[in-house]
């Protein structure tokens, strides 16, 4: 984790709750804003000034801050590092991290009508409780966090909704995003999983699977084009949102001799995103020269295929992320 030294973690929690023989140990709500219970013995939640789940099981090591219900590490064994982090993220409990997998909810982007209001939504800068954390008979580690609406979030957003992520650590990375309908009303949201990938050099870098799929550029004001037949590659900023597709994407990287393939269920819309250097300059919690080496491919439900959930009903969306030596 980029400019958090791990020498300053210390475990919370650990004997209230890792490790424990007895299963479903509860740990105190108060302390962690949580009512969880585990099984595990993979995970143990310590703290950097933001309480975060740290999984290290036989298959991948990760992290989960409950900050914003953030995936922030992921390294399957046998592979480096595969999500990126800025060095320069901020560590405030009133701010978005920058890097690793944000959660963007209910709205993508600016606010449509308020511009004062979040971009990309409130649920990447609240504290998310954390339920339940398993170990897998397969060695993988499931953890799932849990954000309802309350009343700071219905200022904001003035609808009734709970949110669940389902974070499962193993040789693949899988995030699933389900959001529930508790309004008499249909709810029209938009969601994405802003998923930052760590990349040798975005120069060299191309993604495959979006060939010939409608996007909305929106870089220099937003204009909707259609994909080439070749690989997507990168000569400047990015930033681009393909619509009605649900293709898998592959990151394509010759100088970390990686491919990294991002499936998904649930979701319509793929974000590809670099800023390059101007953007990344203009941004307090991004590193003016940190812009070749990170790429987002974001599963997304956003602009024409913004989601209508009807009231009770669940709507689902989820990343499934795996890495192969190439
Ligand atoms: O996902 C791409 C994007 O919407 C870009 O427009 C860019 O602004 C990026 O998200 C980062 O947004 P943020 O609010 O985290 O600075």
């Amino acid at each position: 984790m980029g400019g958090h030294a791990q020498g300053n973690c210390q475990p919370v929690i650990k004997a209230d709750l890792i490790g424990h023989s007895e299963p479903s140990s509860t740990v105190n709500p108060q302390r962690l804003n949580t009512s969880m219970t585990s099984t595990s013995a993979s995970a143990s939640v310590v703290s950097d000034g933001l309480p975060s789940l740290a999984i290290a099981n036989r298959l991948a090591t990760a992290r989960i801050y409950l900050h914003g219900g953030h995936v922030a590490q992921w390294r399957p064994a046998g592979h480096g590092e595969v999500l990126w982090m800025s060095a320069r993220s901020l560590h405030a409990p009133d701010k978005p991290l920058r890097g690793g997998i944000p959660v963007c909810f209910p709205w993508f982007g600016p606010h449509p009508e308020r511009p004062e209001l979040p971009a990309h939504g409130f649920a990447r800068q609240r504290a998310w409780a954390l339920d339940t954390v398993t170990d897998l008979d397969d060695g993988s580690t499931r953890a799932v966090l849990a954000l309802v609406s309350d009343a700071a979030s219905r200022a904001q957003w003035p609808h009734d909704a709970a949110v669940t992520l389902t974070v499962t650590v193993g040789s693949t990375l899988n995030v699933e995003l389900a959001i529930a309908n508790r309004d008499p009303a249909p709810l029209v949201c938009e969601a994405a999983l802003h998923t930052y990938f760590s990349v040798g050099d975005i120069r060299r870098t191309t993604v495959e699977g979006l060939a010939g799929t409608p996007y909305l550029d929106k870089v220099g004001g937003v204009a909707r084009r259609i994909e080439g037949s070749a690989p997507i590659a990168f000569s400047g900023e990015t930033d681009r949102v393909y619509l009605g597709t649900t293709a898998t994407a592959t990151i394509v990287d010759p100088l970390l001799a990686r491919r990294i393939t991002v499936a998904k269920r649930g979701s319509r819309s793929t974000v590809v995103w670099n800023p390059w250097i101007a953007k990344a300059a203009k941004m307090a919690d991004f590193g003016d020269h940190e812009w070749p080496g990170m790429l987002c491919v974001e599963t997304a439900n956003a602009a024409d295929d913004r989601m209508t959930i009807a009231p009770g009903a669940i709507e689902r969306m989820a990343l499934d992320v795996s890495v192969t030596h190439a």
